[in-house]
């Protein structure tokens, strides 16, 4: 109770729909008002500043994955899917599938998707493009990881329907059972079942990083058990995360007009300008931790076992690491150290793939368009983790200069 009382208490509701499509007032707001926030509503502890939400993600052993990493307690309440062997777990267990995992998506492994996913890339610009106007989210975000990610993965090209309906799960869980969780899973029994089959190793085409998965069962690097549950992740994790990263960049550069014309000129800067994008609209926003003993954080001691809410969007714009002008989007600028992949034994295993695709996409685009503005408002889609767009209508105008 002590404690509590030296860490200052804000009522807010993070997962209110309308903070979840504007949260940086609360953000700012929070890391105003210390290193350490408790959120009442929840009863949850929360870090928004750089420093202290790196610091967390660092250190696994105090700030544990295994009773999940949303606001559920899995020590307290059954999980709503078998938990993932990746994100919901610590070492050493962790460390035993996050290497053959791995293995298939370091820098020099995705180089062999890149001529595929900038053949892509080049295709759907070229169609965008000559279009004038379209949705980059329906149109462009939520159409191209589909395409070259479960290609990649060996999902067959027919039936990949209900993968959005089932990361719309995954990430709304994250949060309360608010309205956005209801809606998540109000037809969620054949979404499930999709979702298993589609992970089995009959389902999966040879040659792709779900084979590859299962080719670690053979080798003995992993049970056959274990190895449905690595190719769900990747299902899980990397394509909504891509799509909102998608959509965000194309806003980011919509709006920042002076930041497309660089882009524009130089279509060298694609990777830095979706790197930016990144920090600045992080697509996951937060992720929680449980506490595996009493922490003083900057003098504020977190109980054992509290749920510890980390914004890393927030970290991504705490001028104390970024300066005073954190909240510009700016391709130039140097992004190492942002936090939307995470850090520390969970930092995003899919980094580079995710990375490839943001820069063939950017490069398309720039290389065809001269300008690139927004059509009408776009409308943002509220999720317990992710931040991003529903609609973003967006005008092109082609030509090189
Ligand atoms: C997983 C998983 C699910 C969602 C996100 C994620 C960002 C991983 O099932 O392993 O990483």
């Amino acid at each position: 109770m002590l404690s509590r009382s030296q860490a200052p208490v804000l009522d807010d509701d993070p997962f209110d729909p309308e903070v979840l499509v504007d949260p940086y007032p609360f953000h700012q707001r929070m890391r105003d008002a210390g290193p350490v926030v408790f959120l009442a509503r929840y009863g949850v502890w929360a870090m928004a500043r750089h420093a202290e939400v790196a610091n967390a993600l660092s250190d696994w052993e105090t700030f544990s994955s295994a009773a999940g990493v949303g606001l559920a307690d899995f020590r307290k309440e059954p999980a709503w899917r078998r938990p993932s062997l990746l994100l919901e777990a610590d070492p050493p267990a962790h460390t035993a599938v996050r290497k053959p995992v791995l293995h298939l998506m370091t820098p020099k492994t995705v180089q062999g998707l890149r001529a595929a996913f900038e053949a892509a890339a080049e295709e759907l610009g070229e169609e965008l493009v000559a279009r004038r106007e379209f949705d980059a989210v329906a149109d462009l975000a939520e159409v191209y990881p589909i395409r070259v990610f479960a290609d990649a993965v060996g999902l067959p090209e027919e039936g990949r329907g209900p993968l959005l309906r089932y990361a719309g799960m995954v990430f709304n869980a994250f949060g309360p059972r608010n309205p956005l969780f209801e809606a998540a899973f109000a037809e969620a029994a054949p979404v499930l079942e999709w979702i298993t089959a589609a992970c089995q190793r009959d389902a999966l085409a040879p040659g792709g990083l779900g084979a590859q998965i299962w080719e670690a069962v053979d080798r003995g690097d992993i049970t056959a058990d274990q190895a449905p549950l690595l190719v769900r992740s990747l299902l899980s994790a990397g394509l909504d995360t891509t799509i909102f990263g998608l959509g965000n960049a194309v806003f980011c550069l919509a709006t920042n007009p002076e930041q497309y014309d660089l882009l524009h000129a130089d279509p060298g800067l694609a990777r830095a300008a979706f790197e930016e994008s990144l920090r600045y609209e992080a697509p996951v926003q937060t992720f929680f931790r449980t506490t595996t003993r009493p922490v003083d954080v900057e003098g504020t001691v977190i109980p054992s076992d509290a749920k510890v809410l980390l914004f890393m969007g927030s970290a991504n714009r705490d001028p104390r690491r970024w300066g005073d002008d954190a909240n510009r989007y700016d391709i130039r600028r140097r992004t190492p150290g942002h936090l939307a992949f995470g850090a520390g034994i969970h930092v995003c295993v899919g980094q580079f793939i995710s990375r490839l695709e943001g820069e063939v996409v950017l490069a398309a685009l720039a290389r065809r368009a001269r300008r690139l503005d927004l059509a009408a408002d776009p409308v943002a889609k509220p999720n317990n983790t992710l931040k991003g767009f529903r609609h973003l209508p967006v005008r092109v105008t082609a030509g090189p200069s």
